[in-house]
């Protein structure tokens, strides 16, 4: 494998552990825990994963492991880190016990059903430490959901002698992580299963989850390229730039990235439910601030779109959900050939007020929606250009009001939508940490014999030396919620607080970034060699969450 400069250099980079792991550790149990919301469903649906206590660990004494072998599946979107918790799993598996073996399973969930799989070697691991990317093993979206699925699983697992497996994931591929520990629970088969917190979106967070590896450094490319479009902006003085990030619901990233660059414009997609907005509130807010700049000489700006933010209208979000319910396997309109016909079928079957969302939509909206589902039933709301829409739609209310002489700007466009660029960064030294602290503590959860846990890492925005490791039950973090059709356990997603610091600080200073004064921050890229106050700092949704920002 050829490799550049920083790869080279980057390798023998030392991932941070928390402090507790330089000794020897003893587990210890806290409280029984319960789920966060429809208590009684989720105990039926999981008796034997349901209210385990939270565990973390302290100094103890050394003692023997018993000699495990291990299984590991990257799950869904690829996330800055994931080569580092399992370079985190190999050395805690190898610290643990020399003779524990790792085994990676190929092409994400499905690995584990068709039997495909390496062993991870140190050779391989080495080569793979501190890089972005999910390549060692590859990732893939396939749903573990079906009790054939599970028992292919077994089969794999007695053949090659593993005792545990980790999922790295998001929230359904957790959720997946959770009904297959609960099944092997049940079949008394004696197969662990652990799972560690993975999406750049952020979503996967609570309590004792304080932020799922990879947003730190998605956040800090599309910062970075956000920053150099606001210096181009500012320099040449002649464009509005629509920047659509991704993070499918929730808009973390969005947030984080208009608190470290400081946009014109922010829409925070859950901020736009609450008010109960339509899409023309939103636009008539862009047009407000397009017309205030234009006003005072600035014919130019940056606008930051969440990706998910046409899930949230509410109009909209009602038009999805019947979409969803009436295209979930619907081999009728699977059959339809042309895009007018699968358009008038739609149409004839969704509810009056639905009917007429959608028959307003662009044609090319309209279609993206029908699109096919992700494996979890979501809408593929990275297909979906909404950075575009809003441009033609605040284009057209803006030639109105030039003709009514309100408006003598110019408004010159360029879209853009950033995502892929930063799911395979190399990641920052946070993530590099965080990951490998993950991977580290998942392999001391798998020797204590816990199953139906997520590795959990707390207290993130202190030095490494004072992280928090331990493990979460899976089971404390579900509720019920429709997808497909039916009512099924899943993992809440956390979306952005309206009540929470990061959007009360956005709050409290966006008049400023999206007046006439100079607010633009340019925070350059990542930087992976220096001080600590530049390489090492964390999100400033985690600093000001943990109130380490004012
Ligand atoms: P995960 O939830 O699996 O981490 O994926 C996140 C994400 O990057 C979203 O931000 C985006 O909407 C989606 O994946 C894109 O999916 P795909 O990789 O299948 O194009």
């Amino acid at each position: 494998m050829e490799k550049s400069p920083l790869q080279i250099a980057r390798s023998s980079y030392q991932p941070k552990l928390p402090g507790v792991f330089k000794k020897d550790v003893l587990l210890v149990e806290g409280e029984a825990t319960q789920s966060v919301a429809d208590q009684e469903d989720i105990q039926k649906l999981f008796p034997n994963t349901y209210g385990m206590p939270l565990v973390t660990f302290k100094e103890g004494e050394r003692k023997e492991y018993p000699q495990v072998n291990v299984g590991v599946i990257l799950s869904g979107g690829q996330a800055p880190g994931g080569h580092n918790v399992i370079s985190g799993l190999f050395d805690g598996l190898k610290k643990l016990n020399p003779n524990n073996r790792l085994f990676g399973f190929l092409g994400g969930p499905s690995g584990l059903v068709d039997h495909k799989y390496i062993e991870l070697t140190k050779d391989i691991v080495d080569d793979y430490r501190n890089t972005g990317g999910f390549d060692i093993i590859g990732s893939g979206r396939t749903k573990l959901e079906e009790t054939e699925q599970f028992d292919k699983g077994i089969e794999i697992c007695q053949e090659l002698g593993i005792k545990a497996i980790v999922i790295i994931g998001g929230d359904d591929s957790n959720t997946n992580a959770c009904v297959l520990a609960e099944y092997y629970l049940k079949k008394k088969t004696g197969i662990q299963v652990i799972g560690c917190p993975k999406t750049i979106d952020g979503d996967l967070k609570n309590d004792m989850i304080e932020t799922s590896f990879g947003f730190d450094t998605a956040c800090k490319v599309y910062s970075e390229l956000i920053g150099n479009i606001q210096r181009d902006a500012n320099s040449a003085k002649k464009y509005w730039h629509f920047i659509r990030l991704m993070g499918r619901s929730a808009s973390h990233i969005t947030l984080e990235c208009a608190l470290q660059s400081q946009p014109n414009i922010c829409i925070v997609s859950e901020e736009v439910e609450a008010k109960n907005m339509t899409l023309n509130d939103v636009v008539d807010y862009i047009v407000k601030v397009v017309v205030d700049r234009a006003n005072h000489g600035l014919n130019f700006g940056t606008v930051l779109i969440p990706e998910g933010l046409i899930e949230f209208i509410p109009a909209m979000k009602k038009l999805i959900a019947e979409l969803n319910d009436l295209l979930a396997d619907n081999e009728e309109f699977n059959a339809l050939e042309t895009n007018d016909e699968k358009r008038q079928y739609v149409k004839a079957k969704l509810t009056p007020e639905s009917r007429v969302v959608y028959s307003d939509l662009p044609k090319g909206i309209a279609r993206q929606l029908t699109l096919d589902r992700d494996p979890h039933g979501n809408v593929q709301v990275s297909l979906i250009e909404t950075e575009k829409l809003l441009i033609e739609m605040a284009a057209k209310k803006l030639a109105i009001l030039k003709g009514e002489g309100v408006y003598k700007g110019k408004f010159s466009t360029i879209s853009h939508f950033f995502g892929y660029e930063g799911r395979c960064a190399i990641p920052s030294n946070f993530d590099a940490d965080y990951c490998y602290s993950l991977g580290y503590t998942a392999a001391v959860l798998i020797s204590e014999g816990k199953t139906g846990y997520m590795s959990s890492v707390r207290n993130l925005t202190a030095p490494a030396e004072q992280w928090i490791a331990g493990g979460v039950p899976i089971t404390m973090m579900m509720n019920m919620e429709r997808r497909n059709g039916k009512m099924k356990p899943v993992i809440q997603k956390a979306l952005v607080r309206l009540d929470g610091a990061p959007f009360k600080y956005y709050v409290a200073h966006r008049d400023d970034w999206a007046s006439y004064s100079q607010t633009y921050i340019y925070p350059g890229p990542i930087q992976y060699f220096g001080p600590a106050e530049v390489c090492d700092l964390p999100t400033h949704t985690l600093m000001l969450e943990q109130g380490k920002m004012k």
